[in-house]
């Protein structure tokens, strides 16, 4: 489409979704609160129709207080961080959810204790960062609380595998320069189960307490879901940060149970030395990724995800 805009016409992004509001942000200053509407057309067929980070055409329709517009147009995405769709709450058609649009890097957050750490969890978004090409890094808050040799200890075969971990603390600042130096110039999605504290570490990390985040221990409190949009925020050293609803569970979106052993970078090379070009690395004989299992080449652990995430997309096959 051309790019030549009337007056009342502007480009700009998306940086908070609400029930079915969205507030846009101009490049040139000034914000505007759009709603969708039946002919609003989009470049990214079968998925969210908006997400925060998306760049959106925009109709002004007037407002006083505060600017109002439709958004006419949702722009191509250049990445999306996206999931399956979870059946029993679907209510739109779509399959793919987008988190966040448009996002340079993953900022997978766990926390070192209270929620517990959860490999799988981080094991399901590095498949995920890994089919779609996304650098990645994780986020390990509450540094405070935990012991830091187990932690690095459990985290050690991460580092082995290249993947950037900070280690961190909302509460006591532990990490925090670092953590900046990571997340500037660059649009970064922050991601994880609830209560893990990505909201706390977001006020922390844009000098403001911008978002609402959960009482003192309240973690344990089922079903807590403290955040329930996302939003996005500029970093005092340039760049942005999408805070996002922690997740229960992270669905793969593109992976299928034949493509998943590709994602797991550690089996590319053992993987040559499987006697089937198919192999699934599960039941079949002269197996090279289950033999660098067994030899202690490749974690236990991470293969360990290697199989749950495969029986979870058979089901569902
Ligand atoms: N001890 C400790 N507690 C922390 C730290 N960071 C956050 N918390 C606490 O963890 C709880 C959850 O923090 P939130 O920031 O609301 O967590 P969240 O990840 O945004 O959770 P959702 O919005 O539900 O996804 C709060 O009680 C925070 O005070 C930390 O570094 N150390
Ligand atoms: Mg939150
Ligand atoms: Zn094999």
């Amino acid at each position: 489409m051309s790019r030549q805009h009337k007056r009342h016409e502007f480009e700009g992004v998306v940086t908070e979704a609400r029930g079915g509001m969205y507030l846009v942000e101009r490049a040139t200053g000034g914000r505007c609160l759009c709603t969708t509407f039946r002919g609003t057309k989009t470049e990214n067929a079968g998925t969210s129709l908006v997400a925060v980070g998306d760049r959106v055409a925009v109709t002004m329709t007037g407002g006083s207080e505060v600017m109002k517009g439709v958004i006419t147009l949702v722009l191509r995405r250049r990445t999306a961080l996206m999931r399956k769709r979870e059946v029993r709450r679907n209510r739109s058609k779509e399959k793919t959810q987008v988190i966040a649009a448009n996002i340079d890097q993953l900022a997978v957050a766990v926390s070192a204790l209270q929620p517990p750490l959860n490999r799988r969890l981080i094991d399901r978004y590095l498949v995920f960062a890994e089919s779609e090409q996304m650098p990645v890094m994780v986020i390990i808050n509450k540094m405070d609380i935990a012991d830091r040799e187990s932690i690095e200890g459990q985290m050690a075969i991460y580092r082995n595998l290249g993947y950037s971990i900070c280690y961190v603390s909302a509460e006591d600042g532990e990490g925090i320069t670092a953590l900046r130096k990571k997340l500037a110039g660059k649009v970064s999605a922050f991601s994880g189960h609830s209560g893990v504290g990505k909201s706390t570490l977001i006020n922390l990390l844009v000098g403001e307490e911008k978002l609402k985040t959960a009482d003192v221990s309240a973690w344990s409190l089922k079903g807590m879901h403290t955040t329930a949009n996302a939003v996005m925020l500029a970093l005092p050293e340039g760049g942005y940060v999408i805070d996002t609803p922690g997740i229960r569970e992270f669905n793969l979106s593109d992976i299928t149970k034949h493509n998943l052993r590709f994602y797991f970078p550690e089996f590319l090379k053992p993987m040559q030395h499987c006697a089937f070009s198919s192999c699934s690395h599960t039941v079949e004989p002269d197996c090279g990724v289950i033999l660098a299992v067994d030899n202690g080449e490749i974690d236990r652990g991470r293969y360990e995800s290697y199989l749950t995430i495969l029986a979870s997309l058979d089901e569902r096959a």
